[in-house]
């Protein structure tokens, strides 16, 4: 059967791309049957049929991942999306999207989008502290188009999602990188005008160059709010090499002694604002970790005396 990739899905139809054709698809029964609804990033096998670019959708191949918010699958990467000025870079809300994207197993790109606006170049030393926590980044401006050709170099046969806060660029980015005008961009007001009257459905837009872009902003920093704080260490790259190193097993590097990741912060190796934000994030994680596990106890405490009280 034909391959293909679902690119949207509206009103009970899914937009199947197969080689150059555009489908319109129904999905039998069957997915409802074993729980599974088709999203935009599956790949699928379909049947085509006589009347003109239709089909059906026969099988959705295993996905690698899949997002609620967007509802997307096969995500390859996020590009995580600060501005130099305008808004002022938030690097607790980046983290928190790098932490979410590694949550979700899927690789993330940082983008400093709107250098034109940093004369003094301040950009480049948020651009070392993550290129040595491990990950890529690519300075950017849609206005001088610095950057861009090796933005659109990493999207190339990816699916690729861009993150970050309002007002950063993301809309211009993906403008700028597919040449049209595919995305609303600046204004407020339109924007708000918009939101009001329509409803906003994930949507693959494909790339010459092969690989797409979604166009959604649903990515977001809330999930990883629920995370069990043991485990948030395993989110930064950079303390990879010294965790094995400190006293205890169980060392949060927090204020555990011989703790190997604190001297390497001390020492300046691991960036000091980095370390800083793992503890506020930390805390906040323990905070809610803490509450769960509080009521949980006293749920079982009052369905006890409920009992007790029925007897
Ligand atoms: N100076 C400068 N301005 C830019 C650059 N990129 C985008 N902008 C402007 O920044 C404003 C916001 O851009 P958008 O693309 O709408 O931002 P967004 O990230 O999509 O925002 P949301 O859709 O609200 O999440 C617009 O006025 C853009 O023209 C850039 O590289 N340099
Ligand atoms: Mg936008
Ligand atoms: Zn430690």
């Amino acid at each position: 059967l034909p391959h293909g990739i679902i690119i949207k899905g509206i009103g009970g139809f899914y937009y199947v791309l197969s080689g150059d054709t555009v489908y319109e698809c129904k999905a039998r029964g069957i997915f409802r049957n074993i729980g599974t609804v088709p999203l935009p990033g599956d790949k699928v096998e379909i049947t085509i049929l006589n009347e003109k670019n239709k089909g059906n959708i026969e099988k959705i191949l295993p996905r690698t991942n899949e997002l609620i918010r967007p509802a997307i699958s096969n995500i390859n990467q996020v590009i995580v999306t600060i501005a130099a000025r305008s808004p002022m870079p938030d690097l607790l809300l980046l983290d928190k999207l790098l932490i979410n994207a590694a949550l979700k197993d899927i690789n993330a790109i940082v983008c400093i989008n709107k250098i034109d606006l940093d004369t003094a170049g301040e950009y480049k030393a948020i651009s070392q502290t993550y290129t040595s926590a491990g990950y890529k980044v690519l300075p950017t401006s849609t206005r001088t188009e610095e950057g861009l050709q090796d933005l659109s170099r990493e999207l190339k046969d990816k699916i690729s999602v861009f993150a970050g806060q309002s007002g950063v660029g993301k809309s211009t980015l993906i403008n700028s990188i597919m040449q049209c005008n595919i995305m609303k961009t600046g204004d407020i007001s339109s924007k708000i005008e918009r939101g009001k009257h329509t409803t906003r459905h994930a949507e693959l837009i494909p790339l010459k160059e092969g690989g797409f872009l979604a166009d959604t902003p649903g990515f977001s920093s809330l999930d990883i709010m629920t995370m069990e704080p043991d485990v948030l260490q395993d989110y930064y790259p950079e303390f990879s090499e010294y965790r094995g190193g400190c006293r205890f097993s169980s060392c949060m590097h927090i204020s555990e002694p011989d703790c190997e990741v604190k001297k390497a912060v001390e020492s300046g190796i691991i960036d000091t604002g980095r370390y800083e934000r793992y503890l506020t994030i930390y805390r906040v994680l323990k905070e809610n970790y803490d509450m769960r596990f509080k009521n949980q106890t006293h749920d079982k405490y009052n369905s006890k005396r409920n009992r007790k009280g029925k007897q």
